[in-house]
This record gives C-alpha cells, structure tokens and sequence, in this order.
C-alpha cells in the first residue's frame, strides 16, 4: 500500500516567474526533494503545474510514502511541502491551499502497472533489435532479388529512386519538430509491402525465367555482379554450365592467333564447375582455365589460342561427364 501526501496550491498569475526564479518556491521545492530522500519511507515526490498560459497556475506536489505512520511523523515535522508553501507566502493565491492525504488503490491499480512495466522492461528491448532485423534482412534480400530481375539499367533507375525515396523521408521527418507515431508505421508498412511484393514477384518470375531457358543460349544470365564480365564481342566465347553435370554444347569453335575471352557461365543448381582447355584428352597439358566456382557464378579466361587444330576441354570437378571439343581454325 502507498501514502500519498497531494498538496494543491494556486500561484498567483503575476508570481510565476517569482516562483522560478533560483531562490524561488519551485527551487526550495527541488531541494526538499533531496532532504526527503534521507527519510525513511520516503519513496517519490512529483511536482507539477497547470499549463495554462494566463491567470493563476495551479502547483500540484505529491510525496509518496510507503506506510501512512511515515506521513504522519512527515506532516508533524518541519520542513514539510506545507511549510516551504507558507515561507513563499506572497506569491500565492489566498486560501488556495488544500492538503489531502490519500492512498493508493492497490490491488486494482497495481497489476496492470507491473504488467505494462514488464512489457517496457523486458519485451521492447528484445522486439525493437529483432523488429530492426528482421526489417534489415528483407531490405538485403528483397532488394537483392529485385536488383537480379531486372535490367542492368532499370536496376540502376531504381537505386536511384529508392535512394532519393530514402532521403526524402529522412528529410520529411527531420525537418519536423515531432512526427506522429502513425506516420513512421505508415512508411515502414509501405516500405515493407513494396519489398515483400517485389521480392515474391522476382522469385515467381526467376522460377518461370528458369523454366523456360531449359537449352539456355549464349547470353550471360544475370548472376553475381561481382565478377566483371567482358562485354559480348567478336572475341568472347560463352559457355555455360546447365542442370544437370552438363555443358550447354559439346563443342567450341576460337579463332587462332588472336586474344579470345571464354566466359565460363555456371548456371546448374549449387554445383561446383570450371572451364579448362586441354591439348588432348589426357588433359595433361593446359591451355587455359576458368576458376571452379559454384553455381550461379561466371568466371572467364582470356588467352590466345594455340595453332589450328583440334584440342579437348572438360570441366576439372567432373572430368568424365563434362568434356567437349574446341576446334582452333
Ligand atoms: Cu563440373
């Protein structure tokens, strides 16, 4: 059970800045805050005040006790909130004094408050970090999924779009003394529908892309951009890896005598392959290899090709499945 001490006292409309002044009532007020700390069963004191802008401001202070014996011996003793009110006499509103000694309702009041007090204390500090998260992750892999979909340059237009989207709400809510809560759920909700619905609508259509391209052509599918890879050219020479252990074809065919580019285009399932050109099916004499690298990858060599003739490649994982032909002319 808690005591509570409720002191009301009007200030008169002219007194005000009287009161705060640093000898005024509100600082003897901050200071009897510290005495009341050494006394026991002093538990809490909050002062408060009307906002009105004009007329008389009505000061409220409130000193909460654990057990009503300590009010009592508090309000016989002095100094007390009643004492300080009567050394500022003159800036108060005659007879506005009224002191009511009250308790708190605890068995109704009390587990509501530890409930809302546990859900600040102990569920926000662990929802909040995994909010942010969780949010992070599907920025990462929304954008990521969106950015493969699409065209080099489409891709391009939109970083610049969400990055300009980005700053300008991040200029909205700073250029604002406060911004309503709804607001901030309203961006974060339409930030995270866009990114859900773009990642969903490039997953479905990278699983329909991969179901058409069964004998997939030369073109460079869009994998990591981290590889540079060598624009199309008269020079550069596509392979690609396709499901399951395979080659796209089982023969190449590369100019003699002048700098080829081979792009080694990885595209089956998660699995490791290379590239690598032989002198004959020994394959103890290489020539030119592209780095093992698990699918989706490309990785490529550039080399010149030795004289005319018939020469043998595989890939290095899987040697006996995956070989093929190049024909030099
Ligand atoms: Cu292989």
């Amino acid at each position: 059970m808690e005591y509570i001490q409720t002191v009301l006292v009007q200030i008169q409309a002219t007194m005000t800045d009287e009161a705060s002044r640093p000898q005024g009532l509100l600082a003897a007020l901050d200071e009897h805050r510290s005495f009341l700390e050494q006394h026991p069963g002093f538990q809490d004191m909050r002062v408060t005040r009307s906002i009105n802008a004009e007329g008389n401001v009505l000061l409220v202070i409130e000193t909460h006790w654990s057990d009503d014996h300590s009010l009592v011996e508090y309000e016989t003793q002095e100094p007390n909130v009643m004492s300080i009110i009567n050394r500022h006499q003159e800036i108060i509103v005659a007879d506005s004094l009224q002191v009511l000694d009250m308790e708190s309702l605890g068995a109704a009041g009390r587990p509501a408050d530890a409930a809302a007090e546990a859900t600040e204390r102990l569920a926000l500090p662990l929802l909040i970090p995994l909010g942010i998260m969780a949010f992070s992750l599907l920025v990462i892999y929304g954008l990521s999924r969106i950015y493969l979909e699409v065209s080099n340059e489409v891709a391009t237009g939109l970083a610049a779009g969400i990055a300009l989207g980005i700053l300008l709400v991040a200029w909205y809510v700073a250029s604002r003394p406060s911004v309503p809560g709804w607001q901030i759920a309203s961006f974060a909700v339409l930030a995270t529908a866009l990114l859900t619905g773009g990642a969903i609508f490039a997953v479905v259509e990278d699983d329909e892309g991969e179901a058409v391209e069964e004998t997939p052509a030369a073109t460079a599918s869009p994998a990591d951009g981290e590889t540079p890879v060598a624009p199309p050219g008269d020079n550069v020479f596509a392979v690609a890896m396709i499901p399951t252990l395979a080659f796209d074809t089982d023969e190449i065919t590369l100019p003699a005598d002048t700098e080829v580019t081979v792009s080694a285009d990885n595209q089956d399932g998660a699995i490791l392959h290379n590239w690598a050109l032989y002198t004959d099916d020994t394959a103890s004499d290489l020539i030119a290899k592209t780095e093992i690298c698990a699918a989706p990858c490309i990785d490529e060599v550039t080399f010149t090709p030795p004289p005319p003739g018939e020469y043998f490649f595989r890939c290095d994982v899987h040697p006996v499945q995956m070989v093929g032909t190049a024909i030099v002319e």
